[in-house]
């Protein structure tokens, strides 16, 4: 059965751009796809690293969850995934946000994703895709977050043909 799954995606180290097109593709293999604006935004924990690339996927996918982070790890692991620390710079992260309305709860895999609604790099691009996405009974659009966001739009949802 076919699931709408959102994939947060990041990159500060490398081409980060072409990186993450090289992932969207990757994910065109898995099911339908969609994706947000492309972002910069500043970092989020230690302070010493590059402004990362940010943007959000839908994935309308028949691939359960835990084959779904497989495929997700897998992808990391293939852009030559460098990560040094906790928060640090990486090449490439793609992260499980939601999972259609699942809670999720295991050793390998929390959903929502933990912070999914602190973080404006995830809830702004969440909302492209979806303006009347709910978490929890959350309605995204209302956070304060949106109003006082940090992220600078680098591109519109067209920057994977580019
Ligand atoms: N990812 C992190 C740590 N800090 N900061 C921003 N702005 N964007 C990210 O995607 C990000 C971060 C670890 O996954
Ligand atoms: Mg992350
Ligand atoms: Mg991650």
């Amino acid at each position: 059965m076919s699931i709408v799954t959102y994939i947060g995606m990041g990159s500060n180290l490398g081409d980060s751009k072409d990186i993450l097109i090289e992932a969207v593709k990757k994910l065109q293999n898995l099911g339908i796809v969609r994706v947000s604006k492309l972002y910069q935004s500043p970092p989020m924990g230690p302070q010493d690293q590059p402004n990362y690339f940010n943007a959000v996927a839908e994935l309308i996918t028949d691939l359960e969850p835990l084959a779904l982070l497989d495929q997700l790890q897998r992808f990391e692991n293939e852009s030559g995934r460098v990560r040094l620390r906790r928060w640090g710079e990486r090449t490439l992260d793609l992260d499980l946000l939601l999972y259609g309305q699942k809670k999720i709860q295991n050793e390998r895999l929390t959903v929502p994703h933990v912070g999914i609604i602190e973080r404006d790099f995830v809830v702004i691009p969440l909302l492209d895709l979806n303006p009347t996405i709910q978490i929890d009974g959350q309605t995204l659009q209302d956070l304060d977050l949106i109003q006082h966001s940090t992220l600078t739009e680098l591109a519109d949802e067209s920057w994977i043909n580019h």
